[in-house]
């Protein structure tokens, strides 16, 4: 069983602790104390790792909070009938009700420090055309991705990511192609020193703060304006039709990264150091804000796309297969 901490292949231990009359889990390689849901129900929500890779402002931590938001205010429940999420443990429940709560006061969080994060572990049940699963998500200080040696020591939860999520703000870069690259190379020489092998994950390369590119969206690109401007909630009923979508708005940011980016060096190391390469794009806020305050109420765009993709690259064959197959 994967150690949500340590993130070690290990055998939870039960045992008292801190003079407690009940058994809790712990892991024996860190010694932390595991959720109990998470344990005991490990086969039937087993994790999937989802892990924000990029630069310093790049706009991870915000993606995060708007996530556990939108989780906590969108009424998904009602177009997918058995879908709920729930935090795993007390950390997890302060981390989403707290950054939910935040962005509802108008502030946003505040910039990550540079430390081996602890995950926020949500159970994530009822996904249409997904397995039910337990998600890890990690999330750092960016400097941890600036140097291969910062990466090995503050990010190793990355070997255990079955798709690793690149998060780029192509606006906050001086040349996007040389970034979008320092970044990939930086990546795949941090994971090698850590015994893990890109060949065997699917990368997600997400642009985020993508209302900040809508201009750029013009001619040949304006889908993706549209896409972006969209409101997903009512489409995201429809999660047939919504993830094929998703791969055209994919094939579309490839050649958009090529074609206007000329990112082509990126590509190819993309495409030949990974199982497989997606694309989308995410505006956590919707706007661009005031400093550290909201004027308005955010308004997130497509922020569950990437999810959708780790999870659907996360779970290959029988289960998936069932599952659609059962209509589901
Ligand atoms: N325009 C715009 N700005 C954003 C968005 N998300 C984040 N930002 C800005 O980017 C800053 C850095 O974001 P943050 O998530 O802390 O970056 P991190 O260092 O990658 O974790 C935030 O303080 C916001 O001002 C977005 O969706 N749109
Ligand atoms: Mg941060
Ligand atoms: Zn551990």
């Amino acid at each position: 069983m994967l150690c949500p901490f340590c993130i070690d292949d290990v055998k939870f231990k039960k045992e008292k602790t801190g003079g407690r009359s009940t058994l809790v889990y712990l892991c024996p390689t860190c010694n932390e104390q595991v959720p109990a849901l998470y344990a005991k129900d490990y086969s039937k929500y087993p994790p999937v790792v989802i892990s924000a890779i990029g630069f310093r402002q790049h706009g991870k931590t915000v993606y995060f909070a708007t996530l556990f938001y939108t989780l906590k205010k969108l009424t998904l429940a009602r177009d997918w009938p058995d879908f709920y999420t729930m935090g795993l443990n007390e950390d997890s429940l302060d981390t989403v009700y707290g950054n939910a709560r935040m962005l509802d006061d108008g502030f946003l969080p505040d910039s990550t420090p540079k430390n081996f994060p602890r995950p926020t572990m949500i159970r994530a049940e009822g996904v249409p055309m997904q397995p039910d699963c337990s998600l890890l998500m990690f999330d750092t200080g960016g400097e941890c991705f600036e140097k291969p040696t910062q990466l090995v020591q503050f990010a190793g939860f990355v070997r255990r990511a079955e798709a690793a999520m690149l998060l780029i703000s192509i606006a906050d870069l001086d040349d996007a192609r040389a970034g979008m690259q320092q970044l990939l190379n930086t990546y795949i020489v941090g994971l090698g020193e850590l015994s893990g092998n890109t060949k065997n994950q699917d990368l997600i390369v997400v642009f985020t703060k993508a209302d900040k590119l809508v201009g750029r969206f013009t001619g040949k690109w304006n889908a993706l304006a549209t896409y972006l401007i969209e409101g997903s909630v009512d489409a995201l009923a429809e999660t047939n039709t919504y993830l094929a979508r998703m791969h055209e708005i994919s094939e579309l940011l490839r050649d958009f990264t090529e074609q206007e980016l000329y990112a082509h060096e990126f590509i190819n190391a993309a495409e030949s150091n990974f199982k497989s390469v997606s694309f989308s794009i995410i505006s956590a806020l919707g706007t661009e804000p005031d400093g550290a305050e909201l004027s308005v109420e955010i308004v997130p765009r497509r922020i569950l796309d990437p999810v959708l993709w780790v999870m659907e690259k996360s779970f290959d064959g029988p289960v998936r297969s069932l599952k659609r197959w059962l209509g589901w």
